[in-house]
């Protein structure tokens, strides 16, 4: 099935295995936004308790950083930690809360080494502390690098984020700085904390959930979007390149012919 649709640039033979799609080098997604799901279950079928989940997928983050690197991915983010999860047992958030700390302190030389640059959305104000401090530094210590954007969404929420922007334009307008008939379209899409950065281009949700769980919404309006199976901490390198192979698949023109007039 996937097979049929992924073939070499020139239009011939296809991959050695399903496992290892060939990709188009030339049709890389430039952004692509991960929901990191499947932690809890994973260590639930192996009778460890959840933590054990969280700390796994943590080391999933980094081979799938560095895989994004390799293949050309200019931004990668990562929903770590969304505004709902404080609901969560306060022992769980807070080892949570550890993991970034524990992230950058053994990873973040290679982020440098690398040329990564670590960027983040969502209130970082109401982290803990320890937490922000970490994040902080590790955003100064690779400021003036110009690789891949490792962005983390932390503690985000896309319709806080979406109502932060609608009261910052409010303002503006309350201030006589702007009329109203000037909001548009990129005005709202400037407002938001993404501003910065490319729409994503591929949305990837491990561990079966199918659904947005208030993640981008603005942002995601015209993503492709690709679930699967695999839970975050079983999720690698084959996994992510049939992400972009079907990303591809999807993306290819047929006789010429753009893919919004092929229906
Ligand atoms: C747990 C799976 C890396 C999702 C991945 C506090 C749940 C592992 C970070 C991280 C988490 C965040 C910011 C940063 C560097 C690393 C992280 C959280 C959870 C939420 F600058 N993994 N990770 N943050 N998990």
């Amino acid at each position: 099935m996937l097979d049929k649709l992924i073939r070499k640039k020139g239009g011939e033979a296809k991959a050695e295995n399903e496992d290892r799609p060939v990709l188009d080098e030339t049709v890389i997604p430039r952004h692509v936004a991960i929901i990191m799901d499947g932690n809890g279950r994973w260590a639930k079928k192996r009778s460890l308790p959840r933590i054990a989940g969280h700390h796994e997928g943590m080391k999933t983050v980094r081979k799938i950083t560095r895989e994004a690197d390799r293949l050309g991915i200019k931004v990668l983010t990562l929903y770590a930690f969304s505004t709902e999860n404080w609901k969560r047992p306060k022992p769980e958030v807070e080892f949570l809360m550890r993991l970034p700390e524990e992230f950058l302190g053994t990873y973040l030389p290679e982020l440098v080494e690398r040329n990564v640059r670590v960027r983040m959305i969502g209130d970082h104000e109401h982290l803990p502390p320890h937490t922000g401090r970490a994040i902080t530094r590790a955003m100064e210590a690779t400021a003036d690098n110009d690789g891949l954007i490792l962005n983390f969404a932390m503690n985000y929420g896309s319709r806080a984020e979406i109502t932060e922007a609608v009261r910052s334009i409010a303002k503006a307008v309350a201030e006589n700085r702007i009329g109203a008939d000037e909001i548009d379209e990129s005005m709202i899409t400037g407002a938001l904390m993404t501003a910065e950065l490319p729409e994503p281009d591929l949305l990837i949700r491990t561990s079966g959930e199918v659904r947005l769980s208030n993640f981008m919404l603005w942002q995601l309006a015209y993503t492709e979007f690709w679930f699967t199976d695999t839970l975050w901490p079983d999720f690698d390198e084959n996994r992510l390149q049939e992400a972009i192979a079907v990303y591809q698949a999807r993306n290819r023109r047929y006789g010429g012919v753009d893919k919004e007039d092929t229906d």
